[in-house]
């Protein structure tokens, strides 16, 4: 038996948000300074943009994709593809070490075998959010989704099956991550407007890596 408080495999924080939803605290904090230089590299390949809802509204988040699948919404609707439609070339491969990570963070909260092919990236300056809405363009529900936080800090919105359900306030924090699955996985959820602030590592952002199993 170990005593040592401070030695390093310490549990961080894992708050159940939800019946199969859990916020690993710090999960990603080790990954931290490596992530942000594949996401430099990943952004000269597939540009961050500001995507259209099929309603006609400019989203206020950023978005850019790796792995065989990426998400887009246009005037056409909500869809993943194998070609992102900025360059005409296919998404960048997912980084192996992302790939790992959320196989990782899926498997702590009890979804074993999670392969992901499909990584979002978001990126909220201050003032942008992401309103109330489900994930469902994904093929199998059964699938978890795992979501990294970097960057400022943010208030995660966890609704319910209904968008009318009051939703649930869970602050973000860089290094955070998220994952769920099961009963949760069609709850409604978003991002309230994040704040003014500057991050040590990213300065005025908020990054947010969504891992899915798309196809
Ligand atoms: C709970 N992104 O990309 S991640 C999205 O922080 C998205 O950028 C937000 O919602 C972000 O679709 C939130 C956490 C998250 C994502 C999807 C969920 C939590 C979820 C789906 C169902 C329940
Ligand atoms: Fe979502």
């Amino acid at each position: 038996m170990n005593f040592d408080l401070f030695a390093d495999d310490t549990p961080k924080g894992r708050e159940t948000i939800g019946p199969s939803a859990v916020v690993l605290r710090g999960f990603a904090l080790p990954e931290a300074q490596s992530c942000l230089a594949l996401l430099k590299q990943l952004q000269a390949a597939a540009p961050l943009r500001h995507m259209s809802t099929p309603g006609g509204y400019r989203m206020s988040a950023a978005m850019t994709c790796c792995g065989a699948l990426g998400w887009i919404t246009d005037q056409h609707g909500y869809r993943y593809t194998t070609v992102d439609p900025l360059t005409g070339q296919a998404w960048p491969t997912m980084p192996d070490a992302w790939r790992i990570l959320a196989r990782e963070a899926a498997a702590q909260a009890g979804f074993a075998s999670f392969e992901p092919d499909a990584c979002l990236i978001n990126r909220y300056v201050p003032g942008a959010k992401m309103s109330l809405h489900q994930d469902k363009d994904e093929r199998d529900h059964r699938w978890p989704v795992v979501s990294v936080s970097l960057g400022l800090p943010a208030v995660f919105q966890f609704g319910g099956l209904k968008r009318s359900d009051k939703p649930l306030r869970v602050p973000l924090f860089h290094g955070d991550v998220l994952v769920w699955g099961g009963a949760d996985r069609l709850r409604f959820h978003g991002i309230l407007p994040v704040a003014e602030g500057e991050h040590p590592l990213l300065g005025a952002q908020r990054i947010n890596l969504t891992f899915r199993k798309a196809g």
